[in-house]
């Protein structure tokens, strides 16, 4: 299963999605991250990524690990990804748009859920409130709906 990760800045009570402008998860907001490539770990990877489609720097010391959940879709074994949740607190530079992603601020309380990935409303609560979570989600082939899901709380 190929490994992606996401990553959230928070500030506060605030947090920074990112709408996809285009390929996987397009027009959709999102925390942002993409694909491990060969010869990188898991937060260089994240950190690239939040450099390339944000324009924002960080450190791994300032990049929480809160958890990890597998997504896989009926039918189409090769969409599964196993994807790395971080929370940033602290960084270089202001969000920024990129050819991939828009950024744009959001209360904590008040996430546009209708317009993110169908899953994220049962485990993005759950890590905003501080709780690490690991899981599976099954979903049917065009991601739009939930076959079956698991999700625990880790220490
Ligand atoms: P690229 O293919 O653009 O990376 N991603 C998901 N994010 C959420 N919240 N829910 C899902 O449920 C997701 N599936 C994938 C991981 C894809 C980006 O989209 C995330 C990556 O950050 C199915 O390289």
């Amino acid at each position: 299963m190929r490994n992606v990760t996401l990553c959230f800045l928070i500030d506060g009570d605030s947090v920074c999605l990112a709408m996809k402008k285009r390929g996987f998860g397009q027009g959709k907001w999102n925390g942002v991250g993409g694909k491990v490539e060969e010869g990188e770990s898991i937060k260089q990877a994240a950190l690239r990524e939040l450099r390339e489609e944000i324009g924002v720097e960080t450190d791994e010391e300032h990049m929480k690990n809160m958890g990890n959940i597998r997504f896989s879709f009926n039918g189409k074994p090769d969409f599964s990804q196993h994807m790395h949740i971080f929370f940033i607190r602290k960084w270089r530079g202001e969000p920024k748009e990129s050819d991939e992603m828009e950024p744009k601020w959001y209360k904590k309380d008040s996430l546009p859920y209708d317009d993110m990935w169908i899953g994220d409303k049962y485990w993005l609560p759950k890590a905003l409130g501080d709780q690490r979570i690991e899981g599976e989600f099954h979903f049917n082939a065009h991601g739009n709906k939930i076959l079956k899901f698991d999700l625990r709380d880790v220490e």
